[in-house]
C-alpha cells in the first residue's frame, strides 16, 4: 500500500494562520450592514436572504453548532413539520420533504440545519459560533439600535467580568428564540426605545404561525424581531413543533431590512 505523504505544518504556523485570518475576519465584520443574534431557523434564513441581497451579515450564535431549537425537535424526534408556503423555501434550499397531505411537508432535522447553514455561508454571510451578544450599543438624534456588545459565551461562562467588543451595524436582528433577549435587554437599559417586552403565551397552534409572520419586523429603529423573538416582544401564543413561520419569518425580516437600507 502506498504511503500518504501529508505536509508537514508546525504548531507556531498553525498558531499564526489561525490569528491572521480571524482577525481579518473580525476586522471586517466589526463594521457590517446586519448583525443577526442566533443561528436557529429564523436567524439562518434572514442570513441567508439578506447575505443573497448583497448586505454584510454577521450571525453570532452562543453555541458551537448550528440550528437553534431545530435539533431539539418535539421531544428529540427528528422529524420536523413545516407547512405551506413555507415550502417554497424549503424547495428553494433543496431540502427533501415527505408530503402526507396537501399543504404539510415532513422533513429531517438535521438536513434542515445543516442546508439552512450552508445557504446562509453559500450566500456570504459569516456564522461566529461561541459568542454571546449580551448588550446593544445606541444613538441618539436620532435615537436607534446601532449595533451589539459582543463576549466570547465561554467567557460568560467563567463568572469573570470582562469588558465586550462592540460591533457596528445599521440592524440589528433578535433571532434569539424565546427569550428575545436582545430586545430584553434594550428595553431594560434604552427605556426611551419605548419597547415592552409582556412575553409569549401558551399554545395555540393554528393561529400562532400567521401572527408570528404578520408581526415580524421593526421593534425599534435599527431593531428587528424575527423567530419565538416574535412571539415573546407582541404576547403571541406559541405553536409547539412546527417550522414553517420560522423560516417565513426569517425570510420576511430580510424583505424589510432590504427596504429600510434602500431607503435611507
Ligand atoms: C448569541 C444567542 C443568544 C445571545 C440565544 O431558539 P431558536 O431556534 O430561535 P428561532 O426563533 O429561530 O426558532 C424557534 C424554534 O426553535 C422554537 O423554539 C419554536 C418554533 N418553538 C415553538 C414553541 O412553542 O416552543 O434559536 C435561537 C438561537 C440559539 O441557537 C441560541 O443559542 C442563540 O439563538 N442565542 N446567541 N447571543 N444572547 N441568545
Ligand atoms: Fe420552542
Amino acid at each position: 500500500m502506498q504511503s500518504i505523504r501529508i505536509k508537514q505544518v508546525n504548531e507556531v504556523k498553525i498558531s499564526k494562520y489561525i490569528l491572521k485570518y480571524t482577525f481579518e475576519d473580525w476586522n471586517n465584520l466589526v463594521e457590517s450592514d446586519v448583525v443577526i443574534v442566533g443561528a436557529g431557523p429564523s436567524g439562518m434564513t434572514a442570513a441567508y436572504y439578506l447575505a443573497k441581497a448583497g448586505l454584510k451579515t454577521v450571525i453570532f450564535e452562543r453555541r458551537l453548532s448550528f440550528g437553534g431549537g431545530i435539533g431539539g425537535g418535539a421531544m428529540n424526534f427528528h422529524k420536523i413539520v413545516i407547512e405551506t408556503p413555507a415550502d417554497e423555501i424549503i424547495k428553494e434550499l433543496k431540502i427533501r420533504y415527505i408530503e402526507p397531505e396537501e399543504g404539510i411537508f415532513i422533513i429531517d432535522s438535521a438536513e434542515f440545519m445543516a442546508k439552512l447553514a450552508t445557504a446562509a455561508i453559500d450566500a456570504g454571510a459569516k456564522i461566529i459560533h461561541g459568542v454571546t451578544v449580551d448588550d446593544v450599543i445606541f444613538r441618539e438624534n436620532p435615537l436607534r439600535v446601532a449595533g451589539v456588545a459582543v463576549e466570547w459565551t465561554s467567557t460568560q461562562m467563567s463568572g469573570l467580568h470582562v469588558d465586550p467588543l462592540f460591533i457596528s451595524a445599521k440592524a440589528v436582528v433578535d433571532a434569539t428564540g424565546h427569550d428575545a433577549e436582545i430586545i430584553s435587554v434594550a428595553s431594560r437599559k434604552v427605556p426611551e426605545l419605548g419597547i415592552a417586552v409582556p412575553g409569549e403565551k401558551s399554545a395555540y397552534s393554528e393561529i400562532a404561525e400567521e401572527l408570528v409572520v404578520e408581526n415580524t419586523g421593526k421593534v425599534a429603529p435599527g431593531l428587528y424581531a424575527t423567530g419565538m423573538a416574535v412571539c415573546e416582544v407582541k404576547s403571541l401564543p406559541r405553536m409547539g413543533p412546527i417550522f414553517g413561520a420560522m423560516i417565513l419569518s426569517g425570510k420576511k425580516v430580510a424583505e424589510e431590512i432590504i427596504k429600510d437600507l434602500r431607503n435611507s
